[in-house]
C-alpha cells in the first residue's frame, strides 16, 4: 500500500526544512599556496568530510566532495528512475524503495526510462557501460531536486544505493519505526566517485561446526552487503558435520549432517535451500563460495560412508574440537571418484566461479601424499569450471594459474605464498573474527593472540607477503570460525565492530584509510547497529554514538 504524506503533515514538513535550510556559504578566499603544493594536494576531500552524514560513510569512499549547493530534499513526488528495465537493475531500485519507505514513510514509485528534465524531483539510477568508474564502481551526485548515479554495472549501482543508506537516518533500519510522524528528510550536496580496491571483499561462515539455518545466513548477507563486502564463503564439512545434500552420495547429509560441536542436532541444505541461498546472496551482489574440506577435516564424510575409510570401517560422529585426527584415503579409486561426484553437484547448483577444497591441517599423511592429492583435486575443480581456492598449506602443490591460495597462517611461509598464483588474505592475528577481542571476551579462541578492532583495522594486504607477484593479493577474507558459536547472536558480536574494519581494508585505498578517522566513523555506526537489533562488541577503545545528527 503506498502511503502519502497528508497535505498539512507536508506544508509543516516543507516549512521546517526551508526553516532548517543551511545558509549559503560565502565564497572562501582561496589559501595562499605556491603552484607545485596546490598541484599536489590531495584532490579528495575524503579525510574531512564536511557534513556529519557524510562522516559516517564506511568503508570511505575513494573521493567525497563536499558541494556548496541545495541538500536533496525527499517529497511525495520523488520518483526512482531506472535507465533500464533490467531484472538486476529492478532489484537495485527495489532495495532502495525499501529503505526510502522506511526513511522516509512515503514508497517512491519506480519508472524505467530516460531522466526527466528538472524541476522533477528523481533519483535516477542509470547503467553506462563508458562510464569512468571501474567494474563495481560507480559516481554519485547529490544536488538540490535529484540524486544521480552511473555505474558500469548493476553492482555499482548496489553499492551506491548502500552509500545512500548509510546517508539516511539510522532509525530507517527499524521497521517499526516507519509508522511514526513522516519525517523531513535531506541528503548532504556531495559529489562521490567510488570504487572498491579489490575484487575479493569476503567473508566466511563456518556452518559445519555448529549449524546454523538458510535464514540466519540469510540474515549475515544482509548484514554484510552494508559494507559492500561481496564473497561470502561457506565452511560446508568438517569433522563434526556435513551441511548439503549430495544426491549421489545421501548418506553425507543424512548422517553426517545429524551432528555438531557439542551434541546438538546439526543439520544440512537441501540443494533446493542451498540454491536459495545462492540467489538470495547474488541479490545482494555477493558471491557463494562453498568449501568442503579435504584431505582433512572430514570425520563426518568418513563416518558416513565406511568405503571412504583405508580399513573399511566407518568412524564414530565427532562433537569435539581438535583438528589434525582425520584424512580421505588418498590410494583409494572410491576417493575420487567420490570428489569427482560432490564437486560436480555443488558446481552445478554454484554460479560463481570457484570451489574451495579446503587442504588444511592434515597431519596424518605423507607430504608427498599430500601434495599429489591437491593436484589431484585441483584437476576435478578445473574439469567442473571451476578455480580451486585452498588454505595455505596447498601452496606446497603445483598450482594452475588460475587457483588461489587463501593465507590464514601467521607463521605460513612466506617463500611459498610468493610463488602463489593468486593470493586471497585472511591472516589469523588479524583477519579470524573468531579470535578474542582482549581476555574479557567470553567467546571465541585465542590460538593467534588477541584480535582488538585496532589489530583487525591497521594493516596493508600489499605488504604481507613480501616478493608476491604484482597484482596477486585478490582481496581480504575474514572467516567466522564457529567452534564455541552457537547462533548469530554471537556470530554478529564476533562479527561487530570486526568485520567493518576488514571490509574497509578490501575497498579503501591504503593511502586514505587511517586508524584515527576509521575510529569515528565506526564509532557513529552504533546508531545503526542498534537499530538493526545487532548484537555488536562496545570496543573500549571506541567512543560509540548514541545518536546521529542528520
Ligand atoms: C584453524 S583456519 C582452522 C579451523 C579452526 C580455526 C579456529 C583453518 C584453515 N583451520 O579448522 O576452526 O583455526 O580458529
Amino acid at each position: 500500500m503506498t502511503q502519502r504524506y497528508c497535505l498539512t503533515c507536508l506544508s509543516l514538513a516543507l516549512a521546517l526544512s526551508c526553516a532548517r535550510a543551511p545558509k549559503p556559504r560565502a565564497p572562501q578566499p582561496a589559501p595562499a599556496t605556491s603552484p607545485r603544493a596546490a598541484e599536489n594536494a590531495p584532490r579528495s576531500v575524503s579525510h574531512q568530510p564536511s557534513s556529519p552524514q557524510l562522516a559516517r560513510l564506511l568503508p570511505l569512499p575513494q573521493r567525497v566532495e563536499a558541494a556548496a549547493g541545495e541538500r536533496f530534499t525527499f517529497t511525495p513526488q520523488t520518483t526512482i528512475v531506472a535507465g533500464e528495465n533490467q531484472p538486476l537493475v529492478m532489484n537495485v531500485a527495489a532495495q532502495l524503495v525499501a529503505f526510502l519507505r522506511r526513511a522516509t514513510g512515503v514508497v517512491p514509485p519506480v519508472v524505467a526510462g530516460p531522466e526527466p528534465a528538472p524541476p522533477a524531483n528523481v533519483i535516477a539510477l542509470t547503467i553506462d557501460a563508458n562510464a569512468s568508474t571501474s567494474e563495481e564502481g560507480y559516481d554519485l551526485t547529490i544536488a538540490s531536486g535529484r540524486v544521480t548515479v552511473r555505474a558500469r554495472t548493476p553492482a555499482g549501482l548496489f553499492y551506491a544505493v548502500q552509500t545512500i543508506r548509510q546517508l539516511l537516518p539510522d532509525s530507517a533500519e527499524y521497521t517499526a519505526l516507519m509508522f511514526r510522524e513522516p519525517p523531513v528528510v535531506t541528503l548532504p550536496a556531495v559529489h562521490i566517485v567510488d570504487a572498491p580496491r579489490y575484487a575479493w571483499r569476503g567473508t566466511m561462515l563456518d556452518v559445519a561446526r555448529h549449524f546454523f539455518s538458510v535464514d540466519e545466513v540469510k540474515h549475515y548477507i544482509d548484514l554484510i552487503a552494508l559494507y559492500k563486502i561481496n564473497r561470502l564463503h561457506l565452511h560446508l564439512a568438517d569433522d563434526q558435520g556435513w551441511r548439503i545434500e549430495i544426491k549421489s552420495w545421501p548418506e553425507l547429509a543424512r548422517r553426517g549432517g545429524a551432528s555438531e560441536v557439542g551434541g546438538g542436532p546439526g543439520g544440512y541444505y537441501t540443494q533446493e535451500q542451498y540454491a536459495d541461498l545462492v540467489q538470495y546472496a547474488a541479490s545482494h551482489f555477493v558471491t557463494i563460495v562453498p568449501e568442503i574440506d579435504m584431505p582433512g577435516h572430514t570425520n563426518a564424510l568418513l563416518s558416513s560412508y565406511a568405503d571412504l575409510n583405508c580399513n573399511g570401517t566407518a568412524p564414530a560422529t565427532y562433537t569435539g574440537t581438535e583438528v589434525g585426527f582425520s584424512a580421505l584415503c588418498v590410494d583409494l579409486d572410491v576417493t575420487y571418484k567420490f570428489i569427482d561426484d560432490i564437486v560436480r553437484e555443488i558446481a552445478a547448483l554454484t554460479p560463481g566461479p570457484y570451489f574451495h577444497a579446503g587442504g588444511d591441517e592434515v597431519k596424518t599423511l605423507t607430504p608427498d601424499q599430500y601434495r599429489r592429492f591437491v593436484e589431484r583435486v585441483q584437476t576435478i575443480v578445473q574439469s567442473h569450471g571451476k578455480q580451486m581456492v585452498g588454505w595455505d598449506e596447498v601452496s606446497v602443490a603445483t598450482l594452475l594459474e588460475t587457483s588461489i591460495v587463501q593465507h590464514w597462517r601467521p607463521d605460513a611461509s612466506k617463500q611459498l605464498l610468493a610463488g602463489s598464483p593468486h593470493l586471497l588474505l585472511s591472516p589469523a592475528d588479524r583477519a579470524y573474527l573468531d579470535m578474542k577481542y582482549d581476555d574479557s571476551t567470553l567467546l571465541g579462541l585465542n590460538w593467534a593472540g588477541n584480535v582488538s578492532l585496532q589489530k583487525a583495522y591497521d594493516w596493508d594486504p600489499e605488504a604481507l607477503v613480501p616478493g608476491a607477484r604484482a597484482g596477486a593479493v585478490v582481496g581480504v577474507e575474514a572467516p567466522v570460525w564457529s567452534e564455541t558459536l552457537t547462533n548469530m547472536r554471537d556470530v554478529e558480536f564476533m562479527a561487530f565492530p570486526r568485520l567493518p574494519a576488514v571490509a574497509e581494508i578490501g575497498w579503501t585505498p591504503q593511502a586514505q584509510r587511517s586508524w584515527n578517522t576509521f575510529k569515528e566513523r565506526v564509532a557513529a555506526q552504533a546508531p545503526r547497529w542498534t537499530a538493526l537489533g545487532i548484537n555488536f562488541y562496545r570496543t573500549p577503545d571506541i567512543q560509540w554514538r548514541e545518536s546521529n545528527p542528520q
